[in-house]
């Protein structure tokens, strides 16, 4: 009994200390929910080695992963890729902000058609009203061997591609962009920024001392028994 209590005891002091567990609920954004299986070509070595969606969401959130669809095509090799997200300024990549390890595709010429990639984010902070740019590239990954895959896309308002080779330098200058009418075929699951559940201070005392004081009570009356 007195091993209970104690344990009581010491959980709603932590509780007290360290306010109340805060749950932040997840999201999702993108274009997956109209995605019908159209796709762009071809993302790989000997190819385009760099497809990117520009992003821009009115809040604050913090990327926890991205997904995107990607099918191998006949060629060699897989096609070993990253997903990388940077600071977007206009038409070039301003600053990396994060890149994934190294991910790569099936080899089989696309017979099993399109995998979706959900590729974990360290949940990485981007600022409401800004503009980034979430991109695959190959172009670190070069190996000698041709690998190609299509790269999924829906309708939308463009996307942006580089044709850099092994050159990852390239993408801080001007990118290419694909014609008005599709984008990538993408979601990002995200936690919006500064969602703190924290009660009114007042609220939060009134609270501690009420369950404290219950627990005084309870050990008051065990002690007189
Ligand atoms: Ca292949
Ligand atoms: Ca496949
Ligand atoms: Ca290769």
């Amino acid at each position: 009994m007195m091993f209970a209590r104690r344990f009581l005891l010491v959980f709603a002091l932590t509780f007290c200390v360290f306010g109340l567990p805060v749950v932040a609920q997840s999201a999702t954004l993108g274009t997956f929910d109209r995605w019908y299986g159209s796709y762009i070509g071809n993302f790989g070595e000997v190819n385009t080695a760099t497809y990117g969606q520009i992003v821009s969401n009115p809040t604050s959130i913090y990327a926890d992963r991205i997904s995107f669809y990607l099918d191998d095509i006949p060629g060699d090799d897989f096609v070993d890729f990253q997903l990388m997200i940077g600071s977007w300024g206009g038409s070039a990549m301003t600053e990396l902000l994060w890149e994934s390890p190294a991910y790569a595709t099936t080899n089989n010429g696309g017979l099993d058609g399109f995998e979706r990639f959900d590729m974990s984010v360290d949940h990485v902070l981007l600022n409401g009203g800004t503009e980034y740019i979430i991109f695959l590239t190959a172009s670190n990954l070069f190996d000698g061997l041709d690998g190609r895959a299509h790269v999924g896309t829906t309708t939308g308002s463009g996307f942006v591609f580089f044709s850099n080779r092994d050159d990852f330098s390239l993408l801080y200058s001007d990118w290419d962009t694909f014609f008005i009418g599709r984008s990538l075929a993408y979601e990002i699951e995200y936690t919006p920024a500064g969602q703190v559940v924290t009660p009114e201070p007042s609220t939060f005392i009134l609270l501690c001392a009420g369950l404290l004081g219950l627990i005084g009570l309870g050990r008051k009356r065990f002690t007189e028994k």
